[in-house]
């Protein structure tokens, strides 16, 4: 059985824990620094395994040690802003958090590939890279197929057409600049412009982009996990069985789409080596003016970690 190990138990860990039981392709391993918890969560998670007829181990711990052999570690620890705290508070914060988790897994995993999702999104799938010495294709960050599916959604429930015929693609920085692609993005195959108003089509652009944020206000404390879990979820599972799916992730930047040096949400193809190939579109002016403002916003807070931690 393949194993999975999940870094940080809270809302999106667990779940990501629960899609993945669920799809019955690997064994799973909770780790967190808070005692009792994670190990509760994995024994009522293993308890509902009969209910449901799948045989998958999932175990809990607080030791780094329980995840040795993994195939992929999941990286979804860190703490959310508290009140006074800065940017840069956090940024240091989670910053340590994450790097623990990636050189103590790594100890353990030496093949395994990473998936991150702590914020920061980008700067910590950077982090994660750095720290580790790995190549490109072991460390991926998840947003770009939540971004995509948040925009999926909207454009259901305007059309009401199934999700499973609407294909939108939100690439860029996992921030208030993403980039959704609507000359990309359709509807079976029926370019997303001919079929949605102009109006409309802008709405739903600006519901995304603030997707994030909408869930927080509603929820008051904490953020979005069902779907940035389902999305983890996704990615184990293409990585596993070796699907070469296409998805949108944050991906390490060596001169694609003229960007070097930092984490971007790009199409990638997602197979057992990891990150496979990332994939090109061509982009038009308005497109491109939208990537650069994306990519400037997210190599701003890579530069505020240069002076925060040591690569
Ligand atoms: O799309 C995306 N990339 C995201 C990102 C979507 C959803 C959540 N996203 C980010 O993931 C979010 O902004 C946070 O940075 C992380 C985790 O979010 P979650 O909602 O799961 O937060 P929780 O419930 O607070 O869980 C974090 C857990 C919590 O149980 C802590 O005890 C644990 O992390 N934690 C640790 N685990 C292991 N080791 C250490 N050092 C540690 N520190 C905290």
């Amino acid at each position: 059985m393949n194993k999975i190990s999940i870094i940080g138990a809270g809302m999106t860990g667990a779940t990501a824990a629960h899609w993945l039981a669920e799809r019955e392709f690997a064994d799973i391993v909770l780790v967190d620094v808070v005692e009792g918890m994670p190990q509760g969560k994995a024994l009522d998670m293993l308890q509902a395994m009969p209910i449901i007829g799948r045989d998958a181990g999932i175990v809990g711990s607080n030791e780094y040690e329980a995840t040795r052999g993994s195939d992929i570690i999941i990286i979804t620890a860190g703490i959310a802003r508290k009140p006074g705290m800065s940017r840069d508070d956090l940024l240091k914060t989670n910053a340590g958090i994450v790097g623990t988790a990636a050189t103590e897994t790594l100890k353990y995993s030496p093949d395994a590939i990473y998936i991150v999702l702590t914020n920061p999104l980008d700067t910590m799938a950077y982090l994660t890279m750095k720290k580790t010495g790995l190549p490109r294709e072991r460390v991926i960050g998840q947003a770009g197929i939540l971004d995509s599916a948040r925009m999926r959604a909207f454009v259901a429930m305007e059309t009401g057409v199934s999700v499973e015929n609407i294909n939108c693609y939100v690439l860029g920085g996992h921030g208030d600049e993403m980039v959704p692609l609507t000359r990309h993005s359709n509807i079976a195959g029926v370019p997303l412009r001919d079929y949605i108003s102009a109006d409309k089509l802008e709405a739903i652009v600006a519901r995304t982009r603030k997707g994030g944020a909408e869930i927080i206000n509603l929820l008051k404390t904490g953020s979005a996990y069902y779907a940035p879990a389902a999305a983890c979820a996704q990615m184990a599972e293409a990585i596993l069985k070796d699907k070469n799916l296409i998805a949108p992730c944050a991906a390490y930047m060596n001169g694609e789409y003229g960007l070097h040096d930092m984490y971007f949400g790009v199409p990638v193809m997602l197979g057992r080596t990891g990150m496979e190939k990332i994939i090109e579109y061509k982009l038009d002016d308005d497109e491109k003016a939208m990537f650069e403002k994306s990519a400037a916003a997210v190599k701003e807070t890579h530069e505020a970690l240069k002076n925060v931690v040591e690569l």
